[in-house]
C-alpha cells in the first residue's frame, strides 16, 4: 500500500485542540518548517471562528522560528518541553501564558516513554527520505524522533528534498531499553554505532507531505575581544593542565555548550598548537566543529544535530562523503548520555548567564525570574563530566550586570557538580577547595576589576561558618539592579 501523501494544510489539520506534538530536531536543526506554519495558521482560523485551539509540544531541544515562533505567536501552545530560545515563544512564557517544563534533554524521551507527561499524539518529522515500508531517514537534527515517532498515532513526515537522500548513514537511531530492562549503551568510544541508518515506522500511521525548504540556521556573531580573550584562557588552562599529568597527552572528547562564547573558544583551541587534534562528544555541532573537521584539529564529531549556519551547511553537502566519515548523529538520550558522558571522560564546557562566589551557576533564569532559554544539555554533561567548565564574560549589558554575585538568584548547576569557571579575566580552579577558598579563587581570578572590592566586603561580612553567606545582603547585587539599573550600587551593610 503506497504511503498517504498530502499538503502541509491538509496534514495540519489532522492535529486537534489538545493534542500533544512531538516534533523532530534539535536546535533549527532538522526541525519541519511547513507543517508547524500551516498549524499555526490552522489555530489562528480556529481562534478567528471562537474555537480554542492549542497543543502541547515536546521536541528534542530549541527549534526553529517556524515552529516555537509561529505556533507561540498564534497563541496556540499550551505547554512546552524541554528547551526553547525564541524570542516569541520565551515571552509567552514569562507572561504565563505557556507552562514550559524547562528539563535535562537527556531524559525526555525515557519520560515520554513512561507517560510522565500524557501521550504524545501527533509527531511531525523532518525527513530526507522515507521508504513505502517506513523507513524514515532524518535530516541534520535527531533530537526525541525515534521515541516519538514509536508513541504517536499518526506521524506527519516532511519529506525535504533541499537535504539530499545520501545524509542516509549519518545517523545512529535507536532508543535506550527502559528500567528494569537496561542494559550497558554499548558505546565506549566517540565514533561506535549500535543503532539504525532510519527509523522504522508502521507505513499505516506515516502522512508524506513534499517540501523544499531551507534550514534556519543563522551565523555567529565574530569573535570579539572578550569572547576571543575567553577562548585563550581556556586553551592556556588545557595546556597547562596536560602538563601537570591531569589531562592526557592524547587529550579527552570535548563537548561545548551553543552560541558565540562557545564557537570562539572552539576556533582557540583549533589555534592553539598544544593542544592536540581532538575527538568531540557533544550536543550540537557548530560552524567552528565543520572548520576543525576540514582542518584535521577535530578527527571526529558525534553529536545530535549539525546546528550550523546555512553556508556551512552547503560547505558539508559539497563533500557529503567527506563529513559522513567523520560526523555521527544520535538521539538526544544517546549524545547526552550521563552514563557516556562518565565512561568517555567528557571534558564540558557551558556558559552561564550568573555564577556566585562559591560556585553555583545560573544558566536560565535572568534576575531569578524570567527564562531565558532553559538548562538544556548543560546539566547532562556538567554532572558527569571528566572535568566541568563554565565560561562567561564577566559583566552583562555594558558592565551593568556582574557575572559573579554574592548567591545565585536561581540554580541550575551547584557547586558540587562545576570544577573550573573561566571569564576573560582568567581561571578560577575550584577544584579540591572550600567555599572561602573558592570565593577567593572566584574574585581573583574571574570577577571584573570594578566588582571585586564589593564582592571582597561581602565576604568578609559573611557569616563565620563553613560556607560564609550574609543572608541579609545576599541579594544585594540583584536589588541594586532592579531599583537602579547598576549592580555596581549595591549596598552591603545591614
Ligand atoms: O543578552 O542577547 O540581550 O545581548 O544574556 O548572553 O553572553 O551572549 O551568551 O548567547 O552564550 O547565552 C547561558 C543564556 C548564555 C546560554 C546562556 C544576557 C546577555 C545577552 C546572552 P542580549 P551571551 P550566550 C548546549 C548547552 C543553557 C543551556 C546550555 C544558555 C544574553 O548559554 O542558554 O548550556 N545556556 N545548553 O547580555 C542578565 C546576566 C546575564 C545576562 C548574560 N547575568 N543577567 N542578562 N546576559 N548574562 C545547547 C543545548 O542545550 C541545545
Amino acid at each position: 500500500m503506497a504511503l498517504k501523501r498530502m499538503s502541509a494544510t491538509e496534514a495540519a489539520r489532522l492535529i486537534k485542540n489538545g493534542d500533544s506534538v512531538g516534533f523532530s530536531g534539535f536546535t533549527h536543526a532538522g526541525c519541519p518548517k511547513a507543517v508547524p506554519r500551516a498549524l499555526a495558521a490552522h489555530a489562528e482560523e480556529e481562534h478567528a471562528a471562537g474555537r480554542p485551539f492549542k497543543i502541547g509540544m515536546f521536541t528534542g531541544a530549541s527549534t526553529g522560528d517556524s515552529i516555537d515562533g509561529a505556533l507561540a505567536r498564534a497563541k496556540a501552545v499550551n505547554f512546552r518541553t524541554p528547551y526553547q530560545t525564541t524570542g516569541d515563544m520565551r515571552a509567552a512564557i514569562n507572561n504565563q501564558e505557556i507552562a514550559y517544563f524547562d528539563l535535562h534533554l537527556s531524559t525526555l524521551a525515557q519520560d515520554l516513554r513512561y507517560g510522565f507527561y500524557g501521550p504524545v499524539d501527533v509527531a511531525i518529522i523532518e525527513a530526507c527520505d522515507v521508504t513505502e515500508d517506513g523507513q524514515i531517514v532524518p535530516t541534520v537534527g535527531v533530537g526525541i524522533s525515534p521515541t516519538v515517532c514509536k508513541l504517536a498515532k499518526t506521524v506527519i513526515v516532511e519529506l525535504n528534498s533541499w537535504h539530499p537522500r545520501e545524509l542516509r548513514g549519518i545517523h545512529d537511531l535507536t532508543q535506550i531499553a527502559d528500567p528494569p530492562h537496561r542494559q550497558d549503551t554499548g558505546i565506549t568510544g566517540v565514533r561506535d554505532r549500535i543503532g539504525r541508518d532510519h527509523i522504522p515506522v508502521d507505513p499505516s500511521k506515516i502522512v508524506v507531505v513534499e517540501v523544499k525548504e531551507p534550514n534556519e540556521g543563522s551565523g555567529f556573531a565574530p569573535v570579539d575581544d572578550i569572547t576571543h580573550k575567553i577562548g585563550q584562557n581556556v586553551a592556556t588552562f588545557f595546556v597547562a593542565e596536560m602538563k601537570a599529568g591531569r589531562i592526557p597527552a592524547s587529550f579527552l572528547p570535548i563537548q561545548s555548550g551553543v552560541g558565540n562564547i562557545a564557537n570562539a573558544v572552539l576556533a582557540a583551541l583549533a589555534d592553539d598548537p598544544n593542544i592536540p587534534d581532538l575527538e568531540v562528544y557533544t550536543e550540537v555541532i557548530q560552524d567552528a566543529v565543520i572548520d576543525m573537521l576540514v582542518s584535521g584539529r577535530v578527527k571526529f564529531a558525534s553529536g545530535s544535530s549539525l546546528t550550523v549556519s546555512n553556508p556551512c551547511m552547503d560547505r558539508i553537502y559539497a563533500d557529503l562523503p567527506f563529513f559522513k566519515e567523520r560526523v555521527l548523529l544520535r538521539t538526544t538520550e544517546f549524545s547526552n548520555n550521563p552514563e557516556i558522558v562518565r565512561r568517555l571522560g567528557i571534558i564540558a564546557m557551558n556558559t552561564a548567564l550568573e555564577a556566585d562566589i562559591f560556585g553555583n551557576v545560573n544558566s536560565t533564569n535572568v534576575m531569578g525570574s524570567k527564562i531565558m532559554n532553559g538548562v538544556g544539555g548543560s546539566g547532562d554533561f556538567t554532572r558527569s563530566a571528566y572535568l566541568s567548565i563554565f565560561l562567561t564574560p564577566s559583566t552583562a549589558k555594558g558592565g551593568k550586570i556582574s557575572a559573579f554575585v554574592p548567591m545565585v538568584s536561581h540554580t541550575d548547576h551547584v557547586e558540587h557538580d562545576v570544577k573550573v569557571i573561566i571569564s576573560e579575566y582568567g581561571v578560577a580552579d575550584l577544584r579540591g577547595r572550600s567555599p572561602r577558598q573558592r570565593a577567593e579563587a572566584i574574585i581573583e581570578n574571574c570577577v571584573h576589576p570594578d566588582y571585586r572590592p564589593l564582592l571582597r566586603a561581602y565576604l568578609e561580612s559573611g557569616a563565620k561558618g563553613h560556607t560564609p553567606v550574609n543572608l541579609s545582603t545576599a541579594f544585594s547585587f540583584h536589588k541594586a539592579f532592579m531599583e537602579t539599573g547598576d549592580m555596581h550600587n549595591a549596598v552591603l551593610s545591614e
